[in-house]
């Protein structure tokens, strides 16, 4: 973005800092029209700045407590392939969360403190994770509408306009590809294997539809930050929109696998060129919101615990970073030639 910088904020030649303040603001008002990217270094308004570090925190903890439910089939999976898949997926989980907070650092946020605000209830993380894996078939229903629930509210995020955000999300969402595609072939597997393997598939697919509808928040007349974020070019769709989008592209991917969606009011709506759909909820999730959902305190402590756990971790990598970061002048260089020839 050419845009002005927060450096240049204080260089100001002439006028009050209301005149300041009005003019970055034209600039990167500007900026986000032209769907220019806003950048670190660039000015932007406070409450843009709090309302990235809100979503982006929010999805940087989902991708971290999403690795529950999943993980908790590693040790079960059914075959040496599919638990290689399974710990390949997880992990991946835990780079999107790395990737998401590296970029919410680049807000002035530390990942200590979002974490810590994670910890201490303060912040969210997806409604969805709070529900329990009951079968190995949730790991497909996971993949197929979860992270299909999670690519069709993501790939719009690419075009973000702040870039760091955008340009993580390309990589998320290429390995999201990856994880749906995953779901889907082992619920076909599933669904086209013995009696009691399809009626486990549909199971899955009948307890983890509602909850993957309401990923996409609260419907739009409810949604507190849509327009705003809209405004900001944060969000490119709304909550109902993509949700709508989300359905259309499920019905013809369940009629292949031989499931049914557990809505009987789906159907396709000729005026509108899309599916209409049964009425979502909404007590249950916000219910789940306020921390009464089957397994939120679960997924807390379970974090916290591995938070504790890895503390040793932290502190072995920032020892080492530290012995490495030494230069030549510093207190610390005299360590480097003992640690090259060690
Ligand atoms: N769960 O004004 P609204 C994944 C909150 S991870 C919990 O519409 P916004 C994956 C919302 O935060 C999937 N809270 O908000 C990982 C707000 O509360 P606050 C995560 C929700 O931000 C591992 C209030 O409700 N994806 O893909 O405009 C394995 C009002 O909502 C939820 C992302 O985070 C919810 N479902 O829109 C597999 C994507 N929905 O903050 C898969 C990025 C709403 O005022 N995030 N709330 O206290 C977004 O796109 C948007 O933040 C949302 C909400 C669409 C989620």
């Amino acid at each position: 973005m050419a845009a002005v910088t927060a450096d240049q904020t204080t260089q100001g030649t002439a006028g009050t800092a209301e005149e300041a303040e009005a003019a970055h603001l034209a600039t990167f008002d500007a900026a986000v029209a032209a769907d220019d990217r806003i950048e670190p270094r660039d000015w932007m308004p406070e409450a843009y700045r709090a309302s990235l570090v809100r979503q982006m925190a929010q999805h940087a903890h989902s991708e971290i407590i999403g690795m529950q439910p999943e993980a908790n089939w590693i040790s079960r999976a059914p075959s040496l392939r599919r638990k290689a898949i399974l710990m390949a997926k997880v992990q991946d989980e835990a780079g999107h969360g790395l990737y998401l907070y590296s970029a919410a650092e680049t807000l002035g946020t530390s990942r200590e403190e979002l974490l810590d605000k994670l910890h201490a209830g303060r912040q969210r993380y997806s409604s969805i994770f709070n529900y329990p894996t009951l079968t190995w078939a949730d790991v497909g229903a996971i993949g197929w509408l979860v992270d299909g629930a999670a690519i069709t509210n993501q790939v719009p995020l690419c075009r973000c306009s702040y870039g760091p955000y955008a340009r993580a999300m390309v990589r998320i969402c290429k390995e999201e590809s990856f994880h749906q595609r995953q779901g889907y072939e082992l619920l076909l597997a599933l669904s086209h294997g013995t009696p009691a393997q399809h009626e486990m598939a549909q199971d899955a697919v009948n307890r983890w539809w509602w909850p993957s509808l309401m990923m996409f928040g609260p419907p739009d007349d409810a949604s507190a930050h849509s327009a705003q974020s809209m405004a900001w070019k944060i969000k490119r769709h709304s909550n109902d929109e993509l949700r709508r989008r989300f359905v259309d592209i499920c019905v013809p991917q369940a009629q292949v696998l031989g499931l049914s969606l557990p809505d009987p009011d789906i159907r396709w709506n000729e005026k509108l060129g899309q599916h209409d759909y049964g009425a979502i909820d909404w007590t249950e999730f916000q219910e789940v919101l306020k921390g009464n959902g089957p397994c939120n305190e679960q997924r807390l402590t379970q974090r916290r615990k591995a938070h504790e756990e890895g503390a040793w971790v932290r502190d072995a990598a920032a020892a080492y970073a530290d012995k490495h970061s030494a230069r030549p002048g510093t207190a610390g260089a005299a360590a480097q030639p003992v640690e090259a020839t060690a």
